[in-house]
C-alpha cells in the first residue's frame, strides 16, 4: 500500500493550498459577516479548473480524480468552508451531467457549470415535504409538445440564485416513489423558473440557499437527463460522491479548527504558562488530530474506490458520518480551548463552530448515513 501522493496530487494540493490561502481565507469572515456571494473569488476557481475535477477536458473539465478533488476540496474548506460547499455541489453536478448526459447533452451544459459567468451548478432535490425521504417529492413534469413543463417547488438549494445549470428532480409518472421520478436540466433564467426567499442561516453564510418555484417552466425535451423515470438512481449516485465532498470538507473545517487549537494553545498563557502545557488542552488537540487522521484516511480511501471505479457507496457514507461528528467534536473542543473569546465574532473559532454543524445534515444526515451502511450490511 502507498500512502504517499502521487507528483500531480501534491501539485494539485500546492496549487490549491496557496490560492486558498492568498485568495480565499482572507474573504471568509467578510462573507460570514455579510453573507455576500463570492462570485469573482468562484471564477477564478473555474479557471484553475477547479469546477470539474471529475470531467475531462473536452467538456472544460480538468480530471485530475477523486482523489485529488478530495485533497483539493478539503484545501479551500480549510480556508472558506462557504467557498467549499459551491465548489462540491458544483463538481457533483458536473459528474451527473457527465455520466448520465448524451454527448450533445456535455457539450451543452458542463462547459456552463465548469465555466463562464456563472461556473455553478445546483442540485434541487430536496422539498419541503421531502428531505431524507427524497423519493417522496412532488414536483412534476409533463410532456407538452417539444417541451416538459415543471411545477413546483424546492427548497434549501445551495447557489441556486447563481447557478448557470439546475438539475432538478420531478414525478413524471403515477409509478409509486422513486420509480416514476426524472432528472432534468434547467438553464439560469428560464421563465417560469423562480427564485424564492433566501436562507438566513446559522453558517456557511457565504453559501447562498434559496427555494425556488417551478411555475409552468417550459424546457426542452432534450433536457431530461438519463432515462424518463430513472432519475432517482441518478440523485443517488451523485449522492453518493457528493458524500466525499461533505467529508473532505469537514477534514478542511477540522484541519481548520487544529491549526487554530495548537496556535492558541502556544501563545495562551494562564497560571503563568502556555495553556498547550496543560494535560487538559494537550488532550483536547491530540483527540482533534487523532480524529483527523482518522477522518482523512476514510475520506481518502472513498475517494480512491471512486477513482478505481469499484463501488464506494457504503464507505462514502462511512466517511461523510465519522467526518461530520467529528468536524462538530472538533470545534467545540477548539471553542473549548478559546475559551471566553471562542465564543466572540473576533476569533475565527467561533465561525467554524457555526460552519461545521451543517456537515451531519445536508446530503444525509448522520442517520441516513447509517441507514445506508447497516443496508448494505443486513440487506445485501
Ligand atoms: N446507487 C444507485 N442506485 C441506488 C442507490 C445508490 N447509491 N441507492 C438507492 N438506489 C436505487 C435502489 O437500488 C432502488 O432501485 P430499484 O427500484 O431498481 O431497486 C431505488 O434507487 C430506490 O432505492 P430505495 O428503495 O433504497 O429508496 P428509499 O426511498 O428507501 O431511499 C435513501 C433510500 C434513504 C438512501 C435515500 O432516500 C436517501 O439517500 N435519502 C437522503 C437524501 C439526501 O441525502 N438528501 C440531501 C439532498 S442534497 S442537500
Amino acid at each position: 500500500m502507498d500512502w504517499n501522493l502521487t507528483a500531480d496530487q501534491q501539485m494539485v494540493v500546492d496549487m490549491v493550498r496557496d490560492f486558498a490561502t492568498n485568495e480565499l481565507k482572507p474573504l471568509a469572515a467578510h462573507l460570514d459577516r455579510t453573507g455576500e456571494f463570492p462570485l469573482e473569488n468562484l471564477r477564478k476557481m473555474a479557471a484553475l479548473g477547479l469546477m470539474g475535477m471529475n470531467v475531462p477536458a473536452e467538456y472544460g473539465g480538468s480530471p485530475v480524480g477523486a482523489v485529488a478533488f478530495s485533497l483539493a476540496l478539503s484545501e479551500v474548506a480549510r480556508a472558506c468552508a462557504s467557498t467549499s460547499c459551491t465548489m462540491t455541489v458544483t463538481n457533483m453536478v458536473a459528474e451527473a451531467i457527465n455520466h448520465f448526459g448524451t454527448e450533445e447533452q456535455r457539450l451543452a451544459f458542463i462547459p456552463k457549470v465548469v465555466g463562464g459567468d456563472y461556473p455553478i451548478g445546483s442540485f434541487c432535490l430536496t422539498e419541503s415535504q421531502s428531505g431524507s425521504d427524497a423519493a417522496a417529492l412532488s414536483t412534476k413534469a409533463v410532456r407538452d409538445g417539444q417541451s416538459w413543463v415543471l411545477n413546483g417547488s424546492k427548497i434549501f438549494i445551495s447557489h441556486g440564485a447563481y447557478a448557470s445549470v439546475l438539475v432538478v428532480w420531478a414525478r413524471t409518472s403515477d409509478a409509486p416513489k422513486a420509480k416514476g421520478i426524472s432528472c432534468f436540466m434547467v438553464e439560469r433564467g428560464t421563465p417560469g423558473l423562480i427564485i424564492g426567499k433566501h436562507e438566513d442561516k446559522m453558517g456557511l453564510r457565504g453559501s447562498n440557499t434559496v427555494s425556488l418555484t417551478f411555475d409552468n417552466c417550459r424546457i426542452p425535451l432534450g433536457n431530461l437527463l438519463g432515462e424518463e423515470n430513472g432519475g432517482f438512481k441518478i440523485a443517488m449516485m451523485a449522492l453518493d460522491g457528493g458524500r466525499i465532498g461533505i467529508s473532505s470538507q469537514a477534514v478542511g473545517i477540522m484541519q481548520a479548527a487544529l491549526d487554530l487549537s495548537v496556535e492558541y494553545a502556544k501563545i495562551r498563557q494562564q497560571f503563568g504558562q502556555a495553556i498547550g502545557r496543560f494535560e487538559a488542552i494537550q488532550w483536547m488537540i491530540a483527540n482533534m488530530a487523532t480524529e483527523l487522521e482518522a477522518a482523512r484516511s476514510l475520506t481518502l480511501r472513498a475517494a480512491w474506490l471512486k477513482e478505481n471505479r469499484q463501488p464506494f457507496s457504503q464507505e462514502a457514507s462511512m466517511a461523510k458520518l465519522y467526518s461530520s461528528e467529528a468536524v462538530n467534536r472538533a470545534v467545540k473542543n477548539a471553542v473549548q480551548i478559546y475559551g471566553g473569546y471562542g465564543y466572540t465574532k473576533e476569533y475565527p473559532v467561533e465561525r467554524l463552530f457555526r460552519d461545521a454543524r451543517v456537515t451531519t445534515l445536508y446530503e444525509g444526515t448522520s442517520e441516513i448515513q447509517r441507514l445506508v451502511i447497516a443496508r448494505q450490511l443486513i440487506e445485501e
